[in-house]
């Protein structure tokens, strides 16, 4: 039979345990660790030592028992300790200090792309010469893209193969990826009446195998002119003019005879710079059907567009010698512009 004392005995090394759980369990350093170890196991006035002195006044018969439950106690608290003490110093391994007065890692800063800054600078020279920017969408209706240019159903240029259709209900008309930006002169001369300035530059995309000047999405830079009496002459000096401000010095511009359905006559533009020509993109004046059909009055206006390559421009300026190189994403190449 229990005795009084030694329930009360075993009560108090209760308290004490739960007590040194808590104190333990909470303590955020070793500091706090090591005062509570004082108090529960401290040789001298430590909590436990209090009691033991407690066993003396256990009746003899209870004395054995008495002494098993406190050395489970002191084991338990030994063992909470342990564990605060591995809990404490995992804690101090891993708080790195920080000097709030060291300089601060630099974030790297961004910059544009060489295509967008290269569609900006053509934006900003060529409204010096009064072109206005305006933007058409990249999903484009044949009419559009193809009819309204004089481009007919039956043309090679409308081939599957050679354009992204993309998957229409049956019935309704075949959407596809502009294959050129020439779209968008056919949507500003259906709402707005000449004169006209305009410039586009925007993607267009074309199933062509990417290679070191081709690649099956690109940009444009659309020009267009409509104006009383504008002429071949007059193509030419604004196309100088700003070859000679985009690329810097003297550039010469060439025109080689070419064929385009919605311009007459056409051509091919070459530019020589640095000593070397290369070819930029195709030109002409509008031809009088397409004006017609936007109700213009060819007889009493005319026009100039043209189209050149933003890759193969930027290529020039830049010394870029594969146009890939600008859409491989690497920061080495990027960050060089
Ligand atoms: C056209 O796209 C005509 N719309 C240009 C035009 C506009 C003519 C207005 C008359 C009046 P072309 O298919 O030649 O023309 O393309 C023009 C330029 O785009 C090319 O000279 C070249 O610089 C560039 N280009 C064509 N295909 C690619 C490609 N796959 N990757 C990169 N640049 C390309």
């Amino acid at each position: 039979m229990n005795t009084a004392a030694l329930d009360t005995f075993r009560a108090e090394l209760e308290r004490l345990r739960v007590e040194a759980e808590a104190a333990l369990g909470t303590a955020s350093d070793a500091n706090a660790v090591e005062a509570a170890r004082v108090e529960f196991l401290g040789a001298r006035s430590g909590r436990l030592k209090s009691l033991q002195k407690m066993l003396g006044a256990i009746p003899a018969g209870d004395k054995p028992a008495a002494g098993r439950h406190f050395n489970e106690a002191k084991e338990a608290v030994g063992v909470l300790l342990a564990a605060a003490q591995a809990r404490v110093e995992r804690v101090a391994a891993h708080v790195v200090p920080i000097d709030v007065t060291l300089p601060g890692e630099p974030v790297p800063r961004g910059h544009l792309h060489p295509i967008t800054q290269t569609i900006r600078r053509v934006q900003e020279i060529m409204a010096r010469l009064g072109f206005e920017s305006v933007d058409g969408p990249e999903i484009e209706d044949p009419w559009h893209n193809f009819e309204a240019l004089a481009i007919p159903p039956e043309h090679p240029a409308r081939d599957p193969l050679d354009n992204f259709y993309l998957a229409v209900a049956r019935g309704t008309d075949p959407l596809l990826l502009r294959s050129q930006t020439s779209t968008v002169q056919i949507r500003v001369m259906e709402t707005r009446r000449p004169p006209l300035r305009i410039v586009s530059l925007g993607r267009v995309y074309r199933p062509d195998t990417a290679d070191a000047t081709h690649y099956p999405m690109f940009h444009q830079v659309e020009g267009l002119l409509v104006e009383r009496g504008t002429t071949m002459a007059h193509l030419k000096s604004v196309l100088r003019l700003f070859a000679s401000s985009f690329l810097g010095g003297d550039v010469h511009v060439r025109f080689r005879p070419s064929f385009f359905p919605f311009t007459e006559p056409s051509v091919e533009v070459d530019m020589e710079w640095g000593g070397r020509w290369v070819e930029m993109g195709g030109a002409g004046m509008v031809d009088p059907a397409v004006l017609s059909a936007v109700g213009y009055d060819p007889a009493e206006v005319s026009g100039f567009a043209f189209g050149l390559g933003v890759e193969r421009i930027a290529a020039r300026r830049y010394g870029v010698s594969d146009i890939r190189d600008f859409y491989r994403n690497d920061v080495r190449f990027l960050r060089q512009f």
